[in-house]
């Protein structure tokens, strides 16, 4: 039933009593390095006396920022020898983050996503096609290794060129696709235009991740493409895909508790925050030899479930990132993610599968444009229809966000598609 039934299944005091252990040893090793010997120097910091979850509190975050200073390897704690791989971050601005793994940090992460695999229901006679990018980008390599090790057959065709992902699918009847839920909402447009009904091609499971969604587009892919949805998180920082996955039950994700120790807090105060109550995810990495990362704020917004999984995994789960704390849009004064947005208008059954959130200010005041396509049936529909839409849209989205949205209805197939992660929230105010 279980990949690993004595790790998975581990009562929870022992959970954390490994947690403690690992992280002894991940903060003792944390503190050889430039980085983080230089920090907790400063901070008069013992890490021997570091021995109990509370006492975490004590140590300062690690931000996606303290990465850049050390770039590019101010938090290695082996000689570059010893390291077998580097990913790294895209980084929208400024350098790039940098990730150094050990032999073991491999095999380990293919374990971790071996296991999360097999308890979606995954086994080896499975193939998987990953349309997740590879190279620096942790989505393609880091799934690859660990269906590899499930035994699985891997198809890596990689992010983009829909046609020939059709093809690799009728011609290698892949069970399982990891793709994120932007490329799949486009890729299965393209498969209806080729004339194929995407429920034929046999695929059963769809691994969706490394972008936030609304459970609306989770419950739309699931019909589009005729498959069980998953979710999976990850962030480089932290591995890659895997960090957090769904099991069969689709219920929250378990995050791998004997590899990261979880804490949410209060992104105004830092304070920690009880589980079941929503903010800000910290995660430690406790074990992984090259690069512990120690309290790394993610900036992603859940929370801790707390109650047990159905599926008797004892690992606690979180629960869909809402979004992420600094891409929260505030309009007119009040705060929203674009993950809100999305859940209203994936809900409305004519919306098609592509939308942007344009925030522009007129006269001092902020308009939100969102432009939303429109399945073709529709779009050709009759005029007082699609105004009656527009307008049942418009009084869903002023009862989220206050301020009045404008609709604007595309043809489907005319807003630029995604292949990776959607760049969906476009901010042109000027401030
Ligand atoms: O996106 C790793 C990954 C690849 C995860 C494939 C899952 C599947 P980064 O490029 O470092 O790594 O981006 C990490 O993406 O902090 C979240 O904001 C977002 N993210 C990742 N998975 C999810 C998810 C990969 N399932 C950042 N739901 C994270 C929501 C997600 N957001």
């Amino acid at each position: 039933m279980y990949y690993n039934n004595e790790i998975e299944t581990m009562p929870r005091a022992d959970i954390e009593k490994l947690q403690m252990t690992r992280l002894k040893k991940a903060l003792h090793a944390a503190a050889s390095t430039p980085y983080y010997s230089k920090i907790y120097g400063e901070a008069g910091i013992d890490v021997s006396k570091i021995t109990t979850f509370d006492h975490m509190q004590q140590l300062p975050f690690t931000t996606k920022n303290d990465l850049r200073m050390s770039y590019p390897t101010g938090m290695v704690t082996v000689p570059l020898s010893e390291t077998v791989r580097m990913h790294a971050s895209s980084g929208t601005t400024g350098k790039s983050t940098v990730i150094f793994y050990t032999r073991r940090d491999i095999e380990q992460w293919a374990e971790q996503v071996a296991r999360a695999m097999y308890s979606t229901g995954a086994r080896k006679e499975d193939i998987l096609q990953n349309m997740m990018g590879y190279g620096l980008f942790t989505g393609g390599l880091g799934l690859h290794y660990g269906a590899e090790k499930l035994g699985c057959l891997v198809i890596p065709s990689a992010a983009g060129n829909s046609l020939r992902q059709i093809q690799l699918m009728q011609d290698f009847h892949p069970t399982i696709i990891h793709i994120t839920p932007s490329y799949a909402l486009h890729l299965v447009e393209v498969i209806k235009e080729q004339g194929i009904d995407p429920h034929s091609l046999g695929i059963k499971k769809a691994y969706f991740g490394a972008e936030p969604y609304s459970d609306a587009t989770r419950e739309k892919l699931e019909q589009l493409w005729g498959v069980k949805a998953y979710n999976c998180y990850g962030l480089s920082e932290m591995n890659g895909p895997g960090v957090a996955f769904e099991c069969a039950q689709q219920a929250g994700m378990h995050i791998a508790e004997d590899y990261y120790i979880a804490e949410i807090i209060d992104p105004e105060t830092g304070q920690r925050l009880p589980d079941g109550t929503e903010g800000e995810l910290v995660l430690t990495h406790i074990n992984r030899e090259a690069m512990p990362i120690i309290r790394y704020r993610t900036r992603d917004l859940t929370r801790i479930i707390p109650e047990t999984c159905g599926c008797g995994k004892t690992h606690r789960r979180i629960e869909r990132i809402k979004g992420r704390s600094d891409d929260m849009i505030i309009v007119g004064g009040v705060n929203v993610f674009p993950s809100q947005i999305e859940a209203v208008i994936m809900n409305i059954p004519e919306v098609g599968n592509n939308y942007q959130i344009i925030l522009e200010r007129e006269e001092g005041l902020d308009r939100i444009h969102i432009k939303v396509e429109l399945y073709s049936k529709l779009f050709k529909g009759d005029l007082k229809a699609l105004q009656k839409l527009n307008k049942e849209i418009v009084e869903k989205l002023r009862a989220l966000i206050i301020v009045t949205p404008r609709i604007e209805f595309m043809e489907p197939g005319s807003l630029p598609p995604s292949e990776g992660k959607a760049k969906r929230v476009f901010d042109n105010r000027v401030i």
